[in-house]
């Protein structure tokens, strides 16, 4: 498989091209073939109809296996000091993820962790999960402030994310969640908080150029929609896109909230109303469901999948890769979650972490599915079946993983 990899164009052929990009199922092309040239896709097709002009290119079989777009995993908390293992003993001995946070642990305890730690031991500490991301053919991987939670520390972890598109060869998407938690020296002043957040700190990493997005923890023990729609106010004065964690352990209107600002997706929503997939599918925004959050939390309430399908709403998943919640770091455990756990189907499963997990960062129009004029971010699998890239649980048949047309 190594022959033609540093090449600047070339023809992958005798391919199984799951596209994702409409037609049969999956957008499959049985016996494929895919010419790359620099970045992009040139050309991509049933191997029997390859142009001409494409024959004299370098060209590398694929003996069958399956290729599928690189994964995207949208909605990640990667970065963050410490670890909350004590707070899962805590859980499994009966203690509710609310009452901990309540108590000052939870998001706060990690607060504390990642002010203390420095730029490269963050990095150090975030690398191991990104490569095992990648190992399972990740792409685009979408990264979250909101550790931080003062203007330095919310800097830091967004240069941190800036790092790891450096350090490794995917793209990182950032995301500002300065509105995540109360930081224990605002106790009682959540307005005050809100304010900050929303006047110095967003503009400040804005104009940094730290901020691709911009999200919000709307909840009960977090800030109401009213709070959040401030922030969003701000972001839309700045051109940022927004999304919102919403309905995750109630229902607090958040995601029409999110709607009315065009947010690109809301996030969790266990807890999600009809008005709420109403709006929902008005604005376009995607649900990111997040079935690592509502399996480490014993979640019993089901998103509404039923409502949201039958609306139109896309559905992605993600990992929700972090420490309290979900200390996910498989795209392939995700999917198989979405299946087992949400009775999502397989194609759809493998839908919302390609093509609708592009959708909810935006990057619809440059990744996501196997199209002529996307990037060559490819994902190439030793499999033929795109539905056993859902079935099966822990095992990795990751071949190859080809990013803006290398590797
Ligand atoms: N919901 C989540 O699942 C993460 N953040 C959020 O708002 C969890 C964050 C944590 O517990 O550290
Ligand atoms: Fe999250």
């Amino acid at each position: 498989l190594a022959s033609t990899q540093n090449q600047a164009h070339r023809v992958l052929t005798r391919a199984r091209l799951a596209t994702l990009a409409g037609g049969a199922p999956y957008g499959l092309i049985e016996e494929g073939a895919l010419a790359i040239e620099g970045e992009r896709i040139a050309w991509i097709g049933e191997e029997k109809a390859l142009p001409e002009r494409y024959l004299d290119w370098p060209s590398e079989s694929l003996e069958g296996r399956l290729v599928t777009p690189a994964l995207v995993d949208c909605h990640s908390h990667i970065v963050y000091g410490g670890s909350r293992d004590k707070e899962f003993e805590l859980r499994l001995e009966g203690a509710s993820y609310e009452e901990i946070a309540r108590a000052g642990g939870g998001i706060r305890s990690t607060v504390a962790a990642t002010r203390a730690a420095s730029e490269d031991a963050l990095l150090a500490a975030a690398l191991p999960r990104v490569d095992a991301l990648l190992a399972e053919g990740l792409g685009t991987l979408e990264i979250k402030s909101g550790y931080g939670l003062d203007l330095e520390s919310e800097a830091k972890m967004l240069r941190v994310a800036r790092r790891i598109g450096e350090v490794r060869s995917l793209r990182v998407v950032t995301t500002f969640l300065g509105a995540h938690a109360l930081p224990p020296e605002y106790e009682g002043r959540a307005d005050a908080y809100i304010d900050f957040m929303a006047e110095e700190v967003l503009p400040a990493l804005a104009a940094e150029g730290l901020v691709d997005a911009v999200d919000a923890f709307c909840e009960k023990i977090a800030f109401s929609a009213g709070q959040v729609a401030r922030v969003f106010e701000v972001a839309k004065a700045l051109n940022l896109p927004v999304k919102l964690h919403a309905e995750q352990l109630s229902d607090q209107g958040g995601a029409a909230m999110a709607a009315s600002f065009g947010a690109l997706s809301s996030d969790h929503l266990e807890y999600l109303s009809e008005a709420g997939v109403a709006a929902m599918a008005k604005a376009g925004s995607v649900a990111v469901l997040l079935p690592g959050a509502f399996y480490f939390l014993r979640e019993t309430k089901l998103p509404p999948l039923a409502a949201l399908r039958a609306a139109g709403v896309p559905l992605a998943l993600a990992s929700d890769c972090n420490p309290g919640s979900s200390p996910l770091t498989s795209l392939l455990l995700t999917m198989n979650m979405g299946a087992t756990l949400f009775r999502m189907t397989p194609e759809e499963c493998l839908a919302a972490v390609t093509r609708e997990g592009a959708r909810a960062l935006g990057l619809e129009r440059d990744i996501g599915t196997l199209e002529v004029g996307k990037r060559a971010d490819l994902a190439v699998w030793d499999l033929a079946e795109p539905a056993e890239l859902t079935y099966r649980m822990g095992f990795n048949p990751l071949a190859r993983r080809i990013f803006g047309g290398k590797g």
